[in-house]
Parts: C-alpha cells; structure tokens; sequence
C-alpha cells in the first residue's frame, strides 16, 4: 500500500520523513533520479509531499502547491528552499548584520513570484529603532506586508510572532547571521539548531545553516522551516517587463504610463517615476526597482546573447 509523507529534510540521498500518524523515518529515492524532468538539482526539498511504497522507498513527488525558490547563479537554475508553504517569514534585522530593506525588497519579490504571503520580522530589536529604520517599515506595512519588530534575545514580540505562526507552514528566509535558527531554537527549545555568530570586521553572518530544514512544530499543523542564509538574493528568473507587477504600489499609476509596456526608467510620460517623484512611491523602493531591473536585464544579456 502507497503512503503519503512529508519530507523534513534531505542530504545525500536520504531523507527524513514525516507521516500523518506524526512518525518520523528515513527513506531513499526508489531508483537514482526521481522523474522531474524540469528540476533536476534538487527534486525534492523541505514541505514536498511524497509517496512511499511498501519497502519504504520514495516513489514520486505529489504535485506543489507552490515553492520559495531562489536562483543558483553556479548552478544557473532555480534552487527551491521550500515547498507547499502558507506563508514567508521574512527576517531582517536593525544590527549585526546592518538593516538591510533591500534585501527584504527582493525576498518579497520571490515570495510574491508564487503567490505566497510573506511577513516582516525585524530581530534585534532591544532599543529604540532609528528614524530610517521606522520609516522604511512603516512602508512595508503601508503596502500591505504585516511587520513584526522582535528581539529573541529579550522576547520582545515573541507572542505575537507565535500567533501568526500557529497552525501555519512557514519558511524562515533573510541573511545569513539575522537570527533565524536562532528564532528557532527559541520556539522549539528542544531542536538545538546550530546558531552563528557574526564576524565582527565584515558584519555577516558565516553561513551557519546549509541545509534547508522543516520542523514540526508545538502542535501537529505548525511547521517551521529553518533555511540558509544568502548574502545576495539572485531574482534573476523574473522577466524584467514583469518586474513591476511585483511592486504592488506601482499598480495604480502604471496603467497611466505614456508607453504600453513600460518599465518605468525613464521612458517619458512614465507616471510611476513621477509619483516617486511626488513622493508618493517610496525613494527606495523605486530606487530598488531600477537596480533589479538593471541586473535581471543584464543577466539575460549574459545568458542569452552568447
Ligand atoms: N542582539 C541579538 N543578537 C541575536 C538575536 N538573535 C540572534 N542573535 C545573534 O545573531 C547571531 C546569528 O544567529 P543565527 O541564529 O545563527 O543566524 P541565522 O540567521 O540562522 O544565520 P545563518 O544560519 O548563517 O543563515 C548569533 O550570534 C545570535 O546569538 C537577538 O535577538 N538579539
Ligand atoms: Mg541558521
Ligand atoms: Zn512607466
């Protein structure tokens, strides 16, 4: 008889599952590759389903709901950290590493990408949070994102952080040295993640978790998902004449734009750069904008012109 699992994580080949009875066992792929033909990196990450035959072998993959993916520049593929996921926790934090909105700017952007719901969680939080860092939040709550200031540390916020992660799938995503396993160890005291620390003359983190991860959760429909840290969020997958369509305060000026199928860099009559210009966009999301689109356009340059 077939039976459906859960993969909680995966090195080498063999993978760790979670059954609906809530036992945990190991399993391996039945045969070298499983039959994806469109992922053949890594098939099977974090929250996939599986089914598994009488020999306790991985027979196939069921289909996602949808998945957290970045692109893997050595790889030049997209790499998933997470699948069948409610919801992104984003985590910034206000110190070591420094406030970073940009990088949260792009880890919206592969959440929305697959439509998944992200929230903000700003770590390191044990004084007053600068004007800068108030404002530029303030904007991510303005646009919609629900924002969460914490401090593992002192648990400032940890309440209502644990609401919003109650009876939800929910993938931990943001640099590395942020304090995700960290968050982690503290929700689930018993797990023991490895944490990091920060190198003092770079500011980063070093990379502690390598391995994307699913726990089970305080109860038996909360899961987390502890991810690796990135330095640099690659969104090279999006299209650039889709780019703006995942800046949900570009919607209600872009159809007013002079040039159909414009992408809002200084083409004339473009009204998104004028309503940042009246102040009605965000200076640093728009200026967010044109780097990615900058990047994106030129990694296709790269990719497709040789
Ligand atoms: N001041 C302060 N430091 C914290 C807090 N939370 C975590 N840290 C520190 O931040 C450093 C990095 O924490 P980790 O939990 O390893 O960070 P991570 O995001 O998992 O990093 P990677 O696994 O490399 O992606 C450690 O030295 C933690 O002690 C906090 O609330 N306040
Ligand atoms: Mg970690
Ligand atoms: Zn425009």
């Amino acid at each position: 008889m077939d039976n459906k699992a859960m993969i909680l994580w995966g090195a080498n080949n063999i993978f760790s599952l979670i059954f609906s009875d809530g036992s945990i066992r190991e399993a391996r792929l039945k045969g070298k590759v499983l039959a994806l033909d469109d992922e053949p990196h890594n098939p099977l990450s974090p929250g996939d389903y599986v089914q598994v035959d009488e020999s306790g072998q991985i027979t196939h993959r069921c289909p996602r709901t949808n998945a957290f993916h970045r692109w893997n520049k050595k790889r030049m593929g997209m790499q998933t950290l997470a699948a069948n996921i409610d919801q992104v926790l984003i985590m910034g934090c206000v110190q070591s590493p420094p406030f970073r909105p940009r990088f949260i700017d792009r880890a919206l952007l592969c959440a929305q990408y697959d439509d998944i719901q992200s929230l903000v969680v700003i770590n390191k939080v044990e004084g007053p949070l600068s004007p800068q860092v108030q404002e530029r939040i303030g904007d991510f709550s303005r646009l919609g994102y629900p924002v969460i200031p914490i401090s593992v540390h002192t648990g400032y916020g940890l309440d209502e952080l644990a609401r919003v992660l109650h009876q939800k799938t929910t993938a931990f995503v943001g640099q590395s040295g942020v304090g995700k396993s960290s968050l982690l160890n503290t929700l689930l005291p018993d797990v023991g993640a490895k944490i990091g620390d920060v190198s003092e003359k770079y500011q980063r983190g070093r990379h502690t978790t390598t391995l994307s991860r699913c726990y089970p959760g305080p109860d038996s429909r909360t899961y987390f998902i502890d991810t690796p840290g990135v330095r640099e969020l690659d969104v090279s997958f999006i299209e650039p004449d889709q780019l703006g369509f995942y800046f949900p305060e570009f919607e209600e000026f872009r159809s007013e734009c002079a040039i159909s199928g414009c992408t809002h860099n200084h083409e004339p009559h473009c009204r998104v750069e004028q309503a940042f210009e009246d102040g009605l966009i965000h200076e640093d999301r728009y200026e967010s904008y044109l780097r990615i689109l900058e990047e994106i356009t030129y990694a296709r340059k790269g990719r497709y012109s040789r």
